[in-house]
């Protein structure tokens, strides 16, 4: 039977495992990424497991997340995430540099290798045929020091692309239909791999675009073909040396098959708040803008902003709306201003903000009161963009452009011709951002400089084989970690200060969560399906952690969180019945008993204050049972 190309990348990585649907696996990691906001900590962790150098082939430390600078903290886990990388072994990208996504693609992306980031949208890498997962800071730590990463054997889609994109229509367009399609738990167990003879006209950042957006749709994660576009990219990036062609097999087996044809592409928008949440631009009328916001790891290659700025050339920014613009890199920046492009969004009225995560994160940008934001980002949850009641649209860079133009939801086919853009045959080469580390034998001598925002990773305790605790939050379905730990302006800063981190616990849901877990000793959380989609922030698991949570029982988990969970010892339960979870009352003590049996069988019981007996299921491999009986990664690793 033939091989899916991320069955082959896989085969040529297996440590350990069976290629089953299902079966745990551990492959062997090449490349590890991590960014500034999960960044302290990973490092942190890796430090704790004590390994003296990186033992991957390249590790790069990014500063993109937290670039506000508007106390000591972030500075000073700049600065450590700094010493770290010279030290041991790590590129380190300065902030201003770019999105690590956008930077990685351009600059260390190799088709064929595997990678994995301490940033859910690492499958960007996918782009360029690589094998690049998101994961939460331990496990990249882990990998660092050289250790296997372990996932579930996913099932393996395919989605055929047929035809071309009409004019107007983008990359943006076929991740927000896929969407539609799948919603954002269709992913979930499997690996994407996009294909058919649509895909010879899209380029390295437009299949970018589609791989990272593929972290929406819950996947494991998503890969093209590695193909003379590929290797023009890699050219144009002077290292055309880096290439492989990289196919599935002719006769290779997929487990579902979608087709789209490209032709009947429409310009579409994933609607408040959820990434979705679809309509046709064409249906969205009379819906004015107060804000709109270009950039993010999604959407902002160089050719993304050409295409902004060729739309508002000799235009301006309508009176009423606040447009930014965030280029992915210092290369895009620099090309854009190279070629007068710059000059023309900047004479449209729209800001230039650095390029960084920015408003994705709720970094700066928050739109008014209610106000309705369009977007070229990757998600829309509620509250991310650090106003609650903002009603934040996902659309392409050229609805974005349009609409900015005219202060209303707008098809850009009405302002005419769709502008040509030319890329460059050679991209600008300067790498002076990115710092190299010392030699070994210097980085003996090197000092890690700390400053005091960073506090002790929270304390972990073995298991216990009876649990009894205060089901302190019931939640519905979708939630994702954005609601369990916020990010934005005001709390990122603390991400290596637990204790700080945990007072915005839940706040988007229930401000009063933190005080009530606390006070509780132990607690569970009732969560419906799709519990922890979204980012790969293990602080959505170490902050619940500090709070007393011992189990979190769903209807079923997204596939980073649950593995944060298990590296915190968070034992994730799913209900044999999802109907049981009407039976559960925030507020009542709960028990599970024999918990050591319960991970042998995949059977528990909880048995709710007035007596029901709820059954639940679970699924550990030995690896995760060793783990959770440690109370964790960290106290398992070190032994
Ligand atoms: C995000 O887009 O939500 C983030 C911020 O990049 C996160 C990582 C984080 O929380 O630091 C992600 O996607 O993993
Ligand atoms: Fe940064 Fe947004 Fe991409 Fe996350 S999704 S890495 S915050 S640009």
């Amino acid at each position: 039977m033939g091989l899916t190309i991320a069955q082959k990348i896989i085969k040529a990585h297996l440590v350990s495992g069976e290629m089953i649907p299902g079966n745990e696996i551990s492959l062997r990691i090449d490349q590890t990424l991590t960014q500034d906001a999960t960044g302290t900590m990973a490092y942190l962790e890796f430090e704790a497991i004590g390994i003296p150098r990186v033992r991957t082939e390249l590790s790069v430390a990014y500063i993109d997340h937290n670039t506000l600078q508007s106390g000591f903290e972030n500075a000073d886990d700049h600065r450590y995430i700094q010493s770290v990388a010279k030290k041991y072994g790590l590129r380190f990208s300065r902030p201003g540099n770019g999105i690590c996504h956008q930077v990685h693609l351009e600059r260390f992306g190799k088709p064929g290798k595997t990678l994995i980031g301490s940033d859910s949208h690492t499958p960007t890498g996918g782009g360029i045929g690589m094998l690049a997962f998101g994961a939460g800071g331990l496990d990249v730590a882990v990998a660092m020091g050289g250790g296997a990463y372990y996932i579930t054997m996913p099932k393996m889609f395919k989605v055929n692309l047929t035809g071309k994109l009409r004019p107007w229509v983008s990359a943006k367009d076929i991740s927000l239909e896929i969407l539609r399609i799948l919603s954002v738990k269709g992913g979930v167990g499997a690996i994407i791999e996009w294909g058919g003879d649509g895909i010879k006209d899209l380029t390295v950042p437009q299949r970018a675009t589609i791989t990272n957006m593929g972290t929406e749709l819950g996947a494991t994660t998503s890969i093209f073909p590695s193909d003379e576009v590929t290797r023009e990219f890699l050219k144009a990036q002077g290292r055309e040396e880096d290439y492989t062609p990289l196919c599935s097999d002719e006769d290779a087996v997929y487990d579902r098959v979608i087709d789209i044809d490209l032709n009947t592409l429409e310009p579409l928008a994933a609607c408040p708040h959820s990434p979705d949440n679809i309509k046709k631009i064409s249906e969205l009328k009379n819906i004015k803008v107060d804000q709109v916001c270009v950039g993010s790891c999604t959407n902002s290659s160089l050719a993304d902003m050409l295409k902004v700025a060729a739309v508002l050339k000799g235009r301006t920014v309508d009176d009423s709306v606040s447009m930014s613009v965030s280029p992915g890199s210092r290369q895009v920046l620099t090309m854009l201003s190279e070629c007068g492009a710059l000059e023309d969004i900047l004479a449209s009225g729209a800001r230039l903000l650095e390029c960084a995560c920015g408003p994705c994160i709720g970094m700066g940008f928050s739109p008014n009161s209610a106000g309705v934001s369009l977007r070229t980002f990757n998600r829309n949850f509620e509250g991310r963009s650090g106003t609650k009641d903002g009603q934040v649209y996902l659309v392409s860079p050229e609805v974005a452009a349009a609409s900015a133009i005219t202060g209303y939801i707008t098809d850009p086919a009405t302002l005419g011709d769709e502008p040509v853009i030319t890329l460059p045959e050679k991209f600008k080469i300067n790498d002076s951002a990115i710092l190299l580390p010392a030699d070994e034998k210097e980085a003996e001598s090197l000092q890690i400089l700390r400053g005091p925002n960073i506090k002790p990773f929270p304390e972990t305790h073995p298991l216990k084989n009876d649990l009894c605790a205060e089901l302190t939050l019931k939640v519905g379905d979708n939630i994702t970690t954005d609601h369990i730990m916020p990010a934005g302006a005001k709390i990122l800063p603390y991400r290596s200060n637990i204790p700080y981190l945990s007072k915005f616990c839940f706040a988007v849901c229930d401000e009063s969560f933190a005080e009530r877990a606390k006070a509780a000793g132990n607690s569970i959380i009732v969560g419906g399906s799709n519990y922890g989609q979204g980012s790969s922030r293990e602080h959505a698991a170490l902050v619940p952690l500090y709070l007393g949570v011992r189990a979190v029982v769903a209807k079923s988990f997204a596939r980073i969180h649950v593995a944060n969970l298990i590296n915190a010892g968070i034992l994730p339960f799913t209900f044999e019945n999802a109907d049981d979870y009407d039976k559960l009352t925030q507020g009542e003590k709960l028990r599970i008993d024999n918990v050591f049996e319960a991970m042998e069988s995949g059977k528990a019981t909880l048995l709710t204050e007035s007596g029901e007996k709820i059954s639940l299921v679970c699924s550990f491999s030995e690896r995760q049972k060793d783990i959770l009986k440690a109370g964790g990664l960290l106290p398992y690793t070190r032994g």
